[in-house]
């Protein structure tokens, strides 16, 4: 199938990763797919991708050629299958082109735990010219489209965690202090910090300051640039940069706790099958509140993680702390580390998202 992806970048990293994500993974399960990827923000692009270039059109891989998507950009003839990520609107005459080519059109939204969306995935959005739109909702249930996770990925978390030359190598790689790696090597623990800059942060960082561990904190370059090492403590605060979503994914891997936000780090965090706290991306009216909570009824983490995820996401200070420093000292932190790689081992049984999504376009493709 020749499928086009369509991202608009609102802001931040959430857009394009995912984009880039189901490209990728879409094209890895059959040779003979193509995709075109039109982002309209090719700088945000880079921040993820360095192969990527400020080129009107580039090849990224033999299968994936990226168009950069502006007001005067040239049309191309639309492919079978056309996603729109997030409500994006492709431009209108492109939507004339995918009538008269008759594509399928699939609108790739926003990812929720929430009961309603088993009842919305797959719905078809009437459109005029007859063509043919659906709603297809990612989520957590067989009843969904699934998660973003390509074929192998937990074997090759679980090759790469077998091989702790490997973290060290990385590590280095990413200008951590020998000093730091050293305490890892014994007893020290890694976190890793993604937030957005609403986040209670300093109930992080006093709560792994007074911790009996010794802890490395991971921070990625420009974010909460007020936050130091403590002094008099063991805590170690140490800015990385920015790496490719691979590279991501061996920090999260690497970590013994993840902080993550929005949309694509918080799966990804979740199949490495570690302790992680979600921030939320936030939404008027307090709507994510409603989707953090159905969240973690669907999650099996210990109480004590539920409330602590709460209080982290309405920036309550003293009870994050609190909440911290009974889930990385006490006994529950050996049960949020049990049910976080049960939950990823669980969800992982689940069909996924490209190969999902790819059953679903075969299927309505069929029976245009
Ligand atoms: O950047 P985000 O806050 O993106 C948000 C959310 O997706 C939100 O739901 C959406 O509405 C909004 O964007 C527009 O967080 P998210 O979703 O985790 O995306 C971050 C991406 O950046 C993810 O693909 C991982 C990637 N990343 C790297 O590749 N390298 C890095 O070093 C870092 C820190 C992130």
């Amino acid at each position: 199938m020749r499928f086009d992806i369509f991202c608009r970048v609102i802001d931040n990293f959430g857009d394009i990763g995912v984009c880039w994500r189901l490209a990728r993974h879409l094209t890895a399960r059959s040779p003979q797919h193509h995709i075109t990827l039109w982002v309209d923000d090719i700088g945000r692009f880079q921040s993820i991708e360095p192969a990527v270039k400020h080129q009107a059109v580039q090849s990224l891989t033999p299968s994936i050629t990226l168009v950069h998507w502006t007001p005067d950009v040239s049309m191309r003839e639309p492919g079978d299958v056309v996603i729109e990520a997030f409500s994006c609107d492709p431009p209108p005459a492109f939507v004339r082109a995918m009538a008269a080519r008759n594509s399928l059109w699939i609108n790739l939204e926003y990812l929720s735990a929430e009961s309603w969306v088993e009842g919305c995935h797959g719905l078809p959005s009437l459109q005029p010219d007859s063509l043919r739109k659906f709603f297809y909702f990612p989520g957590f249930t067989t009843r969904t489209g699934g998660l973003l996770r390509e074929d192998g990925l937990l074997q090759k978390r679980n090759r790469w965690l077998q091989q702790p030359a490997k973290r060290w190598e990385l590590l280095r790689h990413l200008g951590v202090p020998g000093s730091a790696i050293e305490s890892l090597q014994t007893t020290g623990r890694l976190a890793f910090l993604f937030g957005y800059p609403s986040a209670p942060v300093h109930a992080l960082i006093n709560a792994l300051a007074e911790s009996q561990t010794h802890w490395v904190l991971l921070i990625p370059e420009g974010l909460y640039p007020e936050v130091q090492s403590p002094a008099d403590t063991a805590l170690q605060v140490v800015r990385i940069p920015f790496v490719t979503q691979d590279d991501f994914d061996t920090i999260l891997w690497s970590s013994d706790l993840n902080f993550v936000r929005g949309e694509d780090s918080v799966i990804r965090a979740l199949w490495a099958g570690k302790p992680l706290v979600w921030q939320i991306y936030e939404q008027e009216e307090r709507a994510h509140i409603i989707k953090l909570r159905a969240w973690l009824a669907s999650s099996p983490y210990p109480k004590a993680a539920h409330t602590l995820m709460l209080d982290w996401n309405t920036g309550q200070y003293g009870p994050a702390q609190a909440g911290l420093s009974h889930l990385i000292d006490g006994p529950a932190w050996e049960e949020w580390k049990i049910t976080a790689m049960e939950w990823a081992n669980q969800l992982a049984n689940q069909p996924a998202l490209a190969a999902n999504l790819e059953a679903f376009c075969a299927e309505n493709w069929q029976t245009r």
